[in-house]
């Protein structure tokens, strides 16, 4: 009868060496299944404008955005600094840009309206103005020449 165990005790130390190899494929596979290398993302990265609530101006990068502004008679429109820098929004006529650096070699006030914008946060950072007569209606920045813009009133 010995010759019998001896067949069936390699036969169970066959079974438990084909055994442990599994359970550590079991467990290697379990941890190759955590998020190992890293899927580029595209969720960040594009700068995009802020988004623009209709009849609003925003100061930004000494620049009034958007420049040309069209609204229905009757609109008000309000400036709202986007910086920590003051600005003027100043009624009158601009001229002689440069092309190539945007800054204005001329400025005409109309008196029409005339307000200090308060840097971005502090109180006075918005003005409001309703535009009652259709036209074009140029502005600008005192202080910074390359701030010109317009507001055209549509009927
Ligand atoms: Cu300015």
């Amino acid at each position: 009868m010995s010759h019998t165990r001896t067949l069936r005790s390699p036969k169970a130390i066959l079974t438990g060496a084909l055994l442990v190899p599994t359970l550590i494929l079991a467990l290697s596979g379990c941890v190759g299944a955590q998020p190992s290398a890293s899927v580029p993302t595209e969720s960040s990265g594009s700068e995009q404008p802020a988004p623009v609530a209709d009849n609003v101006v925003t100061t930004i990068g000494l620049k009034f955005m958007p420049k040309d502004l069209t609204v229905k008679v009757g609109t008000t429109v309000t400036w709202q600094n986007g910086e920590a820098i003051g600005h003027t929004v100043t009624s009158g006529a601009w001229g002689e840009v440069n092309e190539a650096t945007g800054v204005r070699g001329t400025q005409t006030p109309d008196g029409r309206f005339d307000h200090a914008l308060a840097p971005k946060g502090q109180e006075g950072d918005t003005f409001s103005f309703t535009f009652t007569e259709p036209g074009v209606y140029p502005y600008y920045c005192k202080p910074h020449l390359t701030m010109n813009a317009t507001v055209t009133v549509e009927p």
